[in-house]
């Protein structure tokens, strides 16, 4: 579902004049998702080319840390093979909407580095994801750590660089001991070899964090949108592109567990308008005091990180 709506919201800011090749990198996709997702550019994008690029590779990253269960994040890792024609590439994760044109980030001069990239604004410097085998200097320690969902990529020089063995190399001899997986070692290998975005080309969305106006939105949290019915201003922009692209599409619908009340609907509802409301801090504060919340394992400082989550 993140990847019919990244796809459509990239379509979406597209000039009439403008042409685009995106390549869908295949980590496993059903054939009903990859029927509705050529019909839709076969019908409704008319200069859209869609290229599908299976990502077979799984399997060298089984001694890897995978997230939610999945090897899809190294998929990027393999980018200048996977796309073999190209010289240049934006990638882009599924969790990503696009909200206006990504020419000015097209032609963006690397200005001979490797790739472009925006500083992810909650890990902020190396040192808060290094594998404990290997000791770095101050520097390095304090050297920008970006964020990979959204990348401008010199693939010639990606190739040039051997930039993929590296990073394979990085990832075998450091597998499990990095909380960003394949992340930190793009870090890693890439370090001093960035150019770096403005953030409007990944604004990390986190709940409540949120302006409008960027470029590119990144929903880095969980739930993801597709996953429940968040209200908050900062989803809506997905929103919006699901509803004009996917809603009409029987076979969408299912991915949206929009059927299951409590998940769905109830949960964000508690979320938005409950945790954090100032009656909610007062009856917990109440219970607390009468020594009734302990034993369910809530404790002051855990209603305060709610009070915040709200803000
Ligand atoms: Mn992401």
């Amino acid at each position: 579902m993140g990847l019919l709506t990244t796809i459509a919201s990239v379509y979406e800011q597209l000039d009439a004049n403008e042409a685009a090749r995106i390549y869908v990198l295949d980590c496993g996709l059903r054939a009903q998702q990859l029927k509705h997702l050529s019909r839709l550019s076969s019908t409704r994008m008319p200069n859209l080319e869609l290229r599908v690029a299976p990502f077979k590779h799984a399997g060298t990253f089984a001694r890897n840390r995978k997230m939610s269960g999945s090897s899809a994040p190294y998929a990027r890792v393999m980018l200048a093979r996977l796309l073999a024609d190209e010289s240049r590439a934006i990638y882009l994760d599924v969790d990503t909407c696009v909200c206006s044109a990504l020419g000015p980030l097209w032609r963006t001069d690397l200005a001979g580095c490797t790739a472009g990239a925006v500083v992810d604004p909650f890990i902020k410097v190396r040192a808060n994801d290094q594998p404990h085998s290997v000791i770095l200097t101050e520097e390095e320690r304090s050297a920008p750590y970006f964020n990979s969902g959204v990348m401008l990529i010199d693939l010639d020089a990606w190739r040039a660089r051997n930039v993929e063995a590296k990073i394979l190399e990085h990832l075998d001899r450091h597998a499990g001991a990095m909380r960003f997986c394949d992340q930190t070692s793009l870090n890693q290998v890439l370090c001093g070899d960035i150019h770096w975005l403005d953030e409007r080309y990944n604004f990390l969305v986190r709940h409540g964090r949120w302006q409008p106006a960027m470029t590119i939105l990144h929903f880095v949290d969980n739930p993801k949108p597709w996953e429940v019915a968040n209200f908050h201003a900062c989803y809506r922009p997905w929103y919006r592109v699901w509803v004009r692209w996917h809603l009409g599409h029987a076979a969408t619908w299912w991915v949206v567990p929009w059927w299951n009340p409590l998940h769905f609907w109830l949960r964000p509802i508690f979320r938005n308008y409950v945790l954090g409301s100032k009656p909610f801090v007062s009856v917990c504060q109440l219970l607390m005091r009468l020594g009734l919340l302990r034993w369910i394992g809530l404790s002051e400082q855990k209603i305060t990180s709610y009070t915040s989550l709200r803000r």
